[in-house]
């Protein structure tokens, strides 16, 4: 039986970032899900194996192997070193100050998603900023469209108001919005699905790849909140030669890199106000306060303060580790004094 050619994202440079390496033995692959301390790995033409990574990638600045991840496989079926992250959504760990989570890797597009009829303009404008920061461009996509007669104008109104190039409505219940959606993920390209618990993410995916693959299950009666039914990030291969993750709905969304000029609206007119350091509110001479929704200047600001606080809990940690290896150099000299290193 011949393996079918599989497509798993486009990767320029591939063969040379092998290269640089200098290890003839190593393999490239892409990391398709994450499982304790396992990753499921797929290289063209073979079945996805799950594969261990050398220890020292655990400790690594880039922390362990991710979703999306392409990655060097040694002649030992170990993942021995991850390839550069072009394009990565990163939060803020849930429950940490000072530790990052990668969402995704080499991501080339992201989907905001948003239920309708109740979309959450401030949700999608913080996934937004993730997006951003991580160099990843991405659009809105309003799920449900079957529960609003009103879809297509308000996906067109709110990206436009998160200063996003496109937004889509679409329902899996009448088919409205998907062709378009479609033309969106280009064969070789990886997308990534954003958004809350019950948003219809694994429902997409499951009408793109026109199997029921994903979980999936229906809100809750009382509040119309989801279930946080898939529980992991999942890279797959759609039909038309697309890729994309599915992922379990975000809580948390907390800043880590900044909003990478999300509000560029809001910036851009900034330059007019009579302060540098206006913050829109009740100063004279202001020239964003008229211009802009004053929930989005208010958001703009809660996140500003909210990235100053994790900037002050980074740096606060690195000075910890920095005083914790000084102290443990002194240690390790005194040992080599006694001669017993
Ligand atoms: N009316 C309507 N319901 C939909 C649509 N798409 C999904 N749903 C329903 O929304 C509910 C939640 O769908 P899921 O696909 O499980 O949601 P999810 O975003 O994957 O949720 P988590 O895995 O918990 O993050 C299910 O009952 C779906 O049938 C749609 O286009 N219209
Ligand atoms: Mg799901
Ligand atoms: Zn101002």
């Amino acid at each position: 039986m011949t393996a079918l050619p599989v497509d798993l994202g486009r990767r320029s440079g591939l063969a040379d970032e092998l290269l640089a390496f200098g290890d003839p033995d190593l393999t490239a692959g892409r990391v398709l899900s994450q499982h304790r301390g396992r990753w499921l790995v797929m290289t063209p033409g073979e079945p996805p194996r799950l594969l261990p990574a050398r220890g020292r990638l655990h400790d690594s600045d880039d922390g362990p192997p991710v979703t999306g991840d392409w990655v060097a496989i040694d002649g030992d079926d170990a993942i021995a070193a991850v390839l550069e992250r072009r394009g990565a959504v990163i939060r803020r760990a849930a429950g940490s100050k000072t530790a990052p989570q990668v969402l995704a890797a080499n991501v080339d597009l992201a989907l905001v998603i948003e239920p309708l009829p109740d979309p959450n303009e401030r949700r999608a404008e913080r996934m937004v900023s993730l997006c951003s920061a991580g160099e990843v461009p991405a659009i809105l996509v309003l799920t449900k469209a079957d529960l609003d007669p009103e879809a297509d104008t308000l996906a067109t109104r709110m990206a436009r108001a998160l200063g996003l190039a496109d937004g889509v409505a679409i329902s899996v219940r009448d088919g409205s919005g998907l062709a378009l959606l479609e033309t969106l993920l280009a064969p070789g390209t990886t997308s990534l699905l954003l958004g809350p618990s019950g948003a219809g993410k694994s429902t997409l995916v499951n009408t793109l790849l026109g199997e029921d693959r994903q979980a999936t299950a229906p809100v809750r009666a009382g509040d119309g909140r989801g279930r946080h039914t898939t529980v992991g990030r999942e890279l797959l291969a759609l039909p038309g030669g697309a890729m994309l993750v599915d992922t379990p709905g975000i809580r948390e969304a907390g800043m880590w890199d900044g909003n990478g000029g999300a509000f560029s609206d809001i910036e851009e007119l900034a330059t007019g106000c009579r302060f540098a350091n206006c913050a829109h509110q009740l100063e004279p001479g202001c020239a964003v306060r008229d211009a802009i929704d004053p929930a989005r200047i208010a958001a703009w600001r809660k996140l500003e303060r909210e990235q100053a606080w994790i900037e002050d809990r980074r740096a606060a940690a690195l000075e910890r580790e920095a005083r914790g290896r000084t102290y443990r150099t002194i240690q390790r000299d005194a040992r080599r004094v006694k001669g017993d290193d």
